[in-house]
C-alpha cells in the first residue's frame, strides 16, 4: 500500500471516530506507550541452553516440527530482533530461566546465578530493550510432578533456592534496566490420578512460596500463575485459580492470568476488574486454547478483544503487564510471534478506539438497544485504518506485507539451519 493511500484512509477513520466522540491521536499515543512481553521460548518450542535432554515435561507440550528453529543463544536473539522488527512499538523480552547463558557448562537449576544473565542484560540494553523473567521447575530430572509442593525435603529445597536465585537474578535485572522486572512463577505441580491429600500439597505449596518470597526487592515484581490441568497432571493442580487468588490477596503479590488456563467457557477478561480491586496489578499470558491449554499463536479473536477492552476499560493500562505465552512448533516461528504480537495491537487498537463515554451514558440511563447497537456498529468502525497508520509511522510492514519479510528471513536464514 501506497503511504498516501494509508494516511488519506486513516484521515477519514480520523473523522470518523471523532463524529463519535473518539480521538484516534489519543490511542495512538495509547499503543505507542504499550510494550508487550515477548516470550523468548517461541523461537526454540521451550528447549533452552541446559546440557539437558531437553525434553519438555511439566505437563506442556510444544507439537510439529517446522525447520529452522533456534539452537543457541545468537539465534535467539537474532530471530527475536528480526521478529520485534516487524512489530510496531517498543517490546519487552521475557525470559525464562533455562535461557541463561551457561558457556557450555552444566549449571544446575540450584546454582543459577545473576552473572548466567549477564549478556542477556547487556544485549538487552545494546537493543534498548527491557526484560521480565521466570522460574524454570519443568524439563528437570527433579521435576517429578511434584516440585515446590513435593513432600521430600531435599526436593522441595531445591525447587525453593532455584525460585529464590531466580528473583534475585530479576532483581538484577531491573536494577540494570532502571524498570522493575516482572518474575512469574509457574510451577506445574499436580496429580494424574485421584488425590487424597489436596490439603497437604497446598500447604506445602504456600509454605514454600512464604519462603521464597522472604527477601523484599525493589527492582523486581513477583507473579504467581494458575493453571487448571496439565497433560498427565489432569486430576489435580496445587496452584488452582483459587488457591493463587488466595494467595495473591493475602500476599499482595500479582496474579498471572494465561488465558489458556481456564475452563472454556470462562470469560478471562471478566477476571481483570475482580483482581484489580484486590491485587496490586496484573500480570497476562496471551495465548489462544484450542479445546485445551494448546498454546496456539494467538490471533484476533473475541477473546483476545474482550480481554483488551476490560483493560482499557477499567482504566488499568499501567497495571496490566501484556506477556504473551505460545508455543507453537508447526509453523515458522518468527511469523507465529509476529501474528501474535500484532494479533494482541489490533485488539488493544479496537479497545482503544471503543466510544466509551456514550457507551457508558447509554448504560446509565438504562438505554440497553443503544449500548448493544452501538457496540455493534463499533465493529465496523474503520479500526483497520488507525491500525496501519500506526503501523506506517512506526515505520514497520503494514498489512499482510510483513509475510514477504519472514519469508525472506526463511530463505537467508532459518532454512539454513540443520
Ligand atoms: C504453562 C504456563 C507457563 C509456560 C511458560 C513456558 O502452562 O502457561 O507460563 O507456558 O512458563
Ligand atoms: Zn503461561
Amino acid at each position: 500500500m501506497k503511504q498516501e493511500q494509508i494516511t488519506r484512509a486513516y484521515e477519514i477513520a480520523r473523522e470518523r471516530y471523532a463524529a463519535i466522540g473518539v480521538d484516534t491521536e489519543k490511542a495512538l499515543a495509547a499503543l505507542q506507550g504499550i510494550s508487550l512481553s515477548l516470550h523468548c521460548w517461541q523461537a526454540d518450542d521451550v528447549t533452552g541452553f541446559e546440557k539437558l535432554g531437553g525434553e519438555l515435561t511439566g505437563g506442556i507440550q510444544a507439537t510439529g516440527n517446522y525447520p529452522g528453529k533456534a539452537r543457541n543463544i545468537d539465534e535467539l536473539r537474532a530471530d527475536i530482533l528480526k521478529a520485534q522488527s516487524l512489530i510496531p512499538g517498543k517490546h519487552r523480552l521475557n525470559l525464562h530461566e533455562i535461557y541463561g547463558e551457561f558457556g557450555g557448562e552444566f549449571v544446575d537449576r540450584d546454582q543459577v546465578e545473576p552473572r548466567h544473565f549477564q549478556g542477556w542484560i547487556d544485549w538487552a540494553k545494546a537493543h534498548d530493550m527491557k526484560l521480565d523473567f521466570n522460574s524454570t521447575s519443568f524439563s528437570h530430572p527433579k521435576s517429578g510432578d511434584l516440585s515446590l509442593a513435593n513432600p521430600d525435603p531435599a526436593i522441595r529445597e531445591f525447587w525453593i533456592e532455584h525460585t529464590k536465585r531466580c528473583r534475585a537474578i530479576a532483581e538484577e535485572m531491573g536494577k540494570a534496566q532502571g524498570d522493575p522486572s516482572i518474575m512469574n512463577i509457574w510451577v506445574h505441580d499436580g496429580s494424574k490420578d485421584l488425590t487424597v491429600n489436596r490439603m497437604k500439597y497446598r500447604e506445602l505449596l504456600r509454605d514454600s512460596l512464604d519462603r521464597i518470597f522472604e527477601t523484599e526487592y525493589t527492582h523486581m515484581k513477583d507473579c504467581i500463575e494458575s493453571k487448571v490441568f496439565g497433560i498427565g497432571l489432569e486430576s489435580y493442580t496445587v496452584g488452582s485459580n483459587d488457591f493463587y487468588i488466595g494467595y495473591g490477596t493475602s500476599r499482595g503479590k500479582i496474579v498471572t492470568l494465561d488465558t489458556g488456563h481456564f475452563h472454556p467457557t470462562e470469560s478471562v477478561a471478566d477476571k481483570i476488574s475482580s483482581l484489580l480491586l484486590f491485587t496490586p496489578e496484573v500480570m497476562l499470558h496471551v495465548s489462544r486454547p484450542v479445546r485445551w491449554d494448546s498454546d496456539h499463536v494467538t490471533i484476533l479473536n473475541d477473546d483476545t478483544l474482550e480481554l483488551c477492552k476490560e483493560i482499557v476499560r477499567c482504566d488499568a493500562l499501567d497495571r496490566v503487564h501484556i506477556g504473551l505465552d505460545y508455543f507453537d512448533a508447526s509453523i515458522n516461528r518468527i511469523g507465529a510471534y509476529v501474528i501474535g504480537s500484532r494479533a494482541t495491537q489490533k485488539a488493544l487498537m479496537q479497545a482503544l478506539l471503543e466510544p466509551l463515554a456514550q457507551l457508558r451514558a447509554y448504560e446509565a440511563n438504562g438505554q440497553g438497544f443503544e449500548r448493544l447497537a452501538l457496540l455493534e456498529e463499533s465493529k465496523s468502525l474503520p479500526w483497520n485504518a488507525v491500525w496501519d497508520e500506526f503501523c506506517r509511522r512506526n515505520d514497520v510492514p503494514v498489512g499482510e506485507t510483513f509475510i514477504a519479510d519472514v519469508q525472506q528471513y526463511e530463505r537467508d536464514v532459518t532454512s539454513k539451519r540443520g
